[in-house]
Order: structure tokens, then C-alpha cells, then sequence
């Protein structure tokens, strides 16, 4: 386990902030040593488990270079320790690149981690789903082979329609797994969360839906938040049922600082609700192939609705 280094600004503020009183702050971007994209996020016996993709491009390219996934842990959403690579696209054999955006959930004492990747035969962009007895792995490849290939969504000639996928257990233990790019699709998982159980559904109502789906629910209302045009802002839509109609709700973050694409966990955490996305907002050199997370605070409307997310470079405070 590598505890993260404070940055000497930070330590400084920290300082300052416990001879006067104040409550410190978390700093945006959260993480500073590695560059981080395309945020999860899991809460498992009071502690937050943050998954991110790693960006890897050398200083002065753009593209996306992204063989590993990391893992965070923290129980107040300031300090994040670093835990060992729990995964990697190395350990699916039939994916050939690509880690992309993930999203881990627990289930009857397991962890599942989705990930998009590149396949290595069937061309185009694949779902595959790795599991663990720990969030913190080692995870494995669950089935030996994707669970999502771009041939099975021939609707979208795009080779990269089969991305970034995220996964709900509904109260009746019902799973779904929403994904997509340009189309947003779901489909039900079986119990063993490593089979499909039933056929591929796409939603209709999602408009300048990009990419980046990401379902949480708050009280009766289930939001499905997503990417929105491109450079991407996210936007959000409410259903009554997991399965919709989903109804449009507007934006609810603006363009990331310095970076083309926009990718949101949304987690309760001791009380308070958090916006975990990423920007790229470390400089030097941080962009849309460099970026990094930052989480600040999300607010509900008394109807349900979402108050648009006032990006920070502050942060939160300590949760308690
Ligand atoms: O990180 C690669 C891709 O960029 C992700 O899959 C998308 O959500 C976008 O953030």
C-alpha cells in the first residue's frame, strides 16, 4: 500500500487550516502522482473504494494510452491510499488494449469490475467483467471471454458503440448493465453477474447521449447521468423504474476544465453526496490524454432534481 504524499501547498494549507480552526480540504485534482480517468466509485463497510483508469500518453501526444486500472481507498474523501494494480487488460486474454472506463460493484461478498477494453479478434471495443474476493484485488477474469462485443450491437457502425459500462442491483436483486457510446443500451444480468439474461434494450430519450452512463438511485428516483455532446458537459435523466421511461433533466456539470471528455461517479458517503469526474487540470502537461479525478459535493433539489455541480479547486472536507 502507498500512502499518498501530501503536496507542499497542501501541507501548508493543512497546516495553517489546524492553527486557525479550519476544516482542511481535499485539493482538486485528488490525486496528483498519476494521472486518473474515467472515475468509479464504491462505498463497502465505510470505506470508498475509488477505481480509475490510468493515463499513460508521453508528455506532447494525444491519444489515449491506458493498459492498467488502479485502485484508491479513503474513509474521510481527502486522504486516498493507493492499493497494488488490481487489475490489468493483460489479464483477459482475449482483450488486446485499451483499459477504459469500469465500474466495480459488490455482490453476496464478491467484486465485480467491468471494463471496457479492445478485443483482440472481433474487432471493435468489448465489455469484459473481472472479479475478486477483496475490492481491493487481485481481481480475474470471471468468464475467460467478453460479455459484450460490438457484434452484438450492429445498429452502430462505430467500432467503439460498446464502452463504459456501469452495473445496478435493483432492490428485488435484479442486475443491469447499462453501456454505450453514441447509443445507450442495458441489458439484465443473470444472478452470477458474468452472464446475460435476456436481450440488448437501447434507450431513446437521452439526448446528445455520448457516452459515460452512470445509474445511482436517491430515495424513489433512479438517475441515469451520462456524457453530453462533444467536448462532453454530463448531463442527467430520472426514471420511476430502472428499466424507464427515462425523462431528460438538463446539465449537470459543466465542460471539465482542459479536457474534451467528462466521466462522473455519483456516491453517498456519510451523509454527504459526491461528484466524482475528472479533468485536466494538472500542470504541466495535464489534457484530455493526462487527465485526473476531482470530486466535489452534488446537491438534490426537495424534488428530486439535481443542483448543477460547482466544480472546485478546493474540494470537499473531511467526511465524518
Ligand atoms: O478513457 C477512455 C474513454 O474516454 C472512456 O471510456 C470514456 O468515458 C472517456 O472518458
Amino acid at each position: 500500500m502507498h500512502l499518498l504524499k501530501t503536496r507542499p501547498s497542501r501541507a501548508a494549507a493543512v497546516s495553517f487550516a489546524l492553527l486557525f480552526g479550519i476544516a482542511a480540504l481535499a485539493d482538486n485534482p485528488v490525486i496528483t502522482h498519476k494521472f486518473t480517468a474515467d472515475p468509479a466509485a464504491l462505498v463497502y463497510q465505510d470505506t470508498v473504494y475509488l477505481y480509475t483508469g490510468h493515463d499513460e500518453c508521453p508528455d506532447r501526444q494525444n491519444r489515449y494510452v491506458m493498459h492498467e486500472w488502479l485502485c484508491f481507498s479513503s474513509t474521510d474523501m481527502v486522504h486516498w491510499t493507493e492499493h497494488p494494480v488490481p487489475l490489468r487488460v493483460s489479464d483477459f486474454q482475449w482483450a488486446q488494449d485499451d483499459a477504459w472506463a469500469s465500474q466495480v460493484i459488490h455482490r453476496d461478498g464478491k467484486f465485480y469490475w467491468y471494463v471496457a477494453v479492445t478485443h483482440k479478434t472481433i474487432p471493435g471495443k468489448a465489455i469484459g467483467v473481472a472479479v475478486s474476493d477483496s475490492p481491493t484485488g487481485p481481481f480475474k477474469d470471471a468468464r475467460g471471454s467478453a460479455l459484450i462485443t460490438n457484434d452484438m450491437t450492429t445498429d452502430v457502425s462505430i467500432s467503439w458503440d460498446d464502452i463504459d459500462p456501469t452495473v445496478f442491483i435493483d432492490e428485488d436483486g435484479q442486475a443491469y448493465l447499462f453501456w454505450g457510446n453514441t447509443k445507450c443500451r442495458w441489458v439484465k444480468l443473470k444472478p452470477n453477474m458474468i452472464e446475460l439474461d435476456g436481450p440488448i434494450h437501447t434507450i431513446d430519450t437521452l439526448p446528445h447521449f455520448t457516452e459515460a452512463p452512470w445509474i445511482h438511485k436517491h430515495g424513489d428516483w433512479y438517475y441515469l447521468s451520462y456524457a453530453y455532446q462533444f467536448p462532453e458537459k454530463t448531463a442527467y435523466a430520472m426514471s420511476k423504474s430502472i428499466t424507464g421511461p427515462w425523462e431528460f433533466k438538463g446539465i449537470l456539470n459543466e465542460l471539465a476544465g482542459n479536457c474534451n471528455t467528462n466521466h462522473q461517479a455519483i456516491i453517498e458517503y456519510k451523509g454527504k453526496h459526491y461528484f466524482i469526474y475528472h479533468t485536466g487540470g494538472i500542470q504541466p502537461n495535464g489534457g484530455s490524454f493526462r487527465r485526473s479525478v476531482c470530486i466535489d459535493y452534488l446537491y438534490y433539489n426537495p424534488d428530486g432534481t439535481l443542483k448543477r455541480v460547482l466544480m472546485t479547486t478546493e474540494g470537499v472536507q473531511p467526511a465524518q
